[in-house]
């Protein structure tokens, strides 16, 4: 995987000519993260040691198809002004007519899902966007823990009516390698679709 560029607005966004496939979630969830296990890279991606440092939109380039980190979501410390600026380069990216294969919404298999992840989720269906969801962080929790967390997650999550009904799941972690493979396969199918 090769880094290309970094973009403060969307109007900055060069036109799409790969597919793409982006990752959103929750400030520190781990988008960079899991970005880099995918690769094997270490630190192509910038990790944070502190949540709401990717403010960008970084685009990265593997296999024929461009990777799409976004800035994080629910940063409590962000000023009104940020949010602002957050909403208008998701808007913006996710409204251009772009190559959009696959939108990897990430959500921290320790905890339920936040209200703000499930309006991204709603943002995702509503916008028809193609989507899977990540639980990430998989190694922090034992295996009959992380079935319970899913669980309860995907009970949250099919409320909210049959669009998310056969959103495919995948169990992840960016620090032992959990469900990168099958997160590559989702991803290489998607990208031959669009
Ligand atoms: N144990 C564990 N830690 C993780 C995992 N993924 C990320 N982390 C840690 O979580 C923190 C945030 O990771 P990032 O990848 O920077 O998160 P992000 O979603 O890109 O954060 P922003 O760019 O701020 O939106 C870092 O300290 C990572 O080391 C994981 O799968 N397991
Ligand atoms: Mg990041």
């Amino acid at each position: 995987m090769t880094y290309v560029a970094s973009y403060g607005t969307a109007d900055q966004l060069p036109e799409s000519s790969l597919p793409e496939v982006s990752f959103v979630g929750r400030s520190n969830v781990g988008k960079s993260s899991i970005m880099n296990k995918l690769f094997g890279r270490k630190d192509l991606v910038r990790v944070s040691s502190k949540p709401g440092k990717t403010t960008l939109v970084s685009f990265f380039r593997a296999a024929g198809i461009d990777f799409v980190d976004l800035p994080g979501y629910g940063y409590a410390k962000r000023s009104q002004a940020e949010r602002d600026r957050w909403a208008a380069l998701i808007d913006g990216y996710f409204e251009q007519d772009r190559r959009h294969a696959l939108v990897v919404s990430l959500v921290d298999i320790r905890h339920d899902a936040s209200a703000l992840d499930l309006q991204m989720i709603d943002y995702l269906c509503a916008h028809d966007l193609p989507f899977c969801i990540a639980f990430t962080k998989a190694d922090k929790l034992s295996r009959a823990q992380q079935d319970r967390q899913v669980a309860s997650i995907c009970r949250q999550i099919a409320k909210m009516g049959d669009a998310v009904e056969d959103v495919p799941i995948v169990v992840c972690s960016a620090v032992d390698g959990t469900g990168t493979d099958d997160l590559l396969d989702l991803i290489g199918q998607a990208a031959e679709q669009v």
